[in-house]
């Protein structure tokens, strides 16, 4: 059931990148962010779940669609909560640089954490790593803790952070210690995912969205890694959002199973610019091609998938043929 579920899913982030990588290099983010969610809202009524947005592309009166408290999926299978980034580096996509995905994390009713559209410090690690550390160590004693339990030296790790001036002094403590860093100019779905692949990457540091904070933990849970984060409210508004979404304590920790429970989750992504880890869309005449990644966590089985997509047939033709 997981895995049909999944490649339905696969289905509805496919074609959202198909629709905003369109919108590559062309310096309007917005039109590419709006293809991808159209595309996204479209396709995910084949789906066979009965699906509610918990996190998406804003509350009802600011998003026309895939808004928070939507229903999605056809209404026919499991009860699921659904978290949504139908292009999660808008402005990746704008600039033309790598690395922006379409993503869908699901898992039981009930189960996946409200964030609100805040910022949220993080922690991310790989297997080895995983339980091992906490965001309450400052960072010298996360970095030094890390560097014995992966027995390398500091000069031998490589920790990613998104490059922001509200990191400035963080970069520093980095920096200072020795460690190589990789500093992301958007995408830290991807930046928390790379701790668990083959890449250099040993730990993903610093504050990101808090939506995508969720997002991160469903694919890290599947894949055996670990983050931790902690929301940052900032405004009176912020700690009042953060109440409505049922967080009692704005500012606890959250630990894994907060951000995404102890049920089976589903994590599923496709490639928009490309990356490291998926490749992004290649057109080709009347086909493209896409790369995806599908995991469910009950099993911690990750699939790759290739497609390629006729262009030339829309998919009600193609139905009936
Ligand atoms: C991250 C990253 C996103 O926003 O959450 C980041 O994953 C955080 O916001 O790709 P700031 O840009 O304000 O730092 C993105 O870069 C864009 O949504
Ligand atoms: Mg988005
Ligand atoms: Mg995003």
């Amino acid at each position: 059931m997981e895995s049909s579920l999944a490649l339905e899913l696969v289905r509805v982030t496919e074609e959202a990148a198909l629709q905003s990588a369109r919108w590559t290099g062309r310096g309007d983010k917005n039109s590419a962010d709006e293809a991808a969610t159209v595309a996204m809202r479209k396709h995910f009524d084949s789906a066979a779940m009965d699906g509610v947005v918990v996190i998406g592309e804003g509350e009802m009166d600011e998003a026309p669609m895939l808004y928070i408290g939507e229903r999605v999926g056809n209404g026919k299978g499991p009860k699921m909560d659904v978290a949504v980034d139908p292009l999660e580096g808008t402005e990746t996509v704008a600039n033309g640089l790598n690395n922006a995905l379409s993503v869908i994390a699901a898992a039981p009713q009930g189960t996946l954490l409200h964030a609100p559209d805040i910022y949220m410090h993080k922690l991310a690690v790989g297997p080895e790593l995983a339980g091992k550390l906490s965001l309450d160590d400052p960072i010298a004693v996360t970095l030094q803790k890390a560097s014995e339990l992966l027995s390398k030296p500091l000069s031998e790790m490589t920790v990613s952070i998104l490059d922001r001036e509200r990191h400035s002094s963080m970069i520093r403590d980095l920096r200072e210690s020795g460690v190589r860093i990789k500093l992301l100019s958007h995408g830290d779905v991807m930046g928390a995912i790379e701790t668990c692949t083959d890449s250099e990457v040993d730990l993903y540091v610093g504050s990101g969205g808090a939506p995508e904070g969720v997002l991160a933990a469903a694919a890290l849970k599947c894949l055996g890694g670990e983050i931790q984060g902690r929301l940052i409210p900032e405004t009176p508004e912020d700690y009042v959002r953060c109440q409505a979404m049922g967080l009692k304590h704005p500012e606890q920790l959250l630990s894994m199973e907060d951000m995404v429970g102890r049920e089976g989750v589903l994590f599923v992504a496709t490639g928009v610019t490309a990356g490291d880890f998926l490749r992004g869309v290649k057109y080709m005449g009347q086909r493209a091609e896409t790369h995806s990644v599908m995991m469910y966590s009950g099993t911690r089985t990750v699939r790759y998938i290739r497609s390629v997509h006729h262009l030339f047939q829309s998919n009600e033709t193609l139905a009936a043929a």
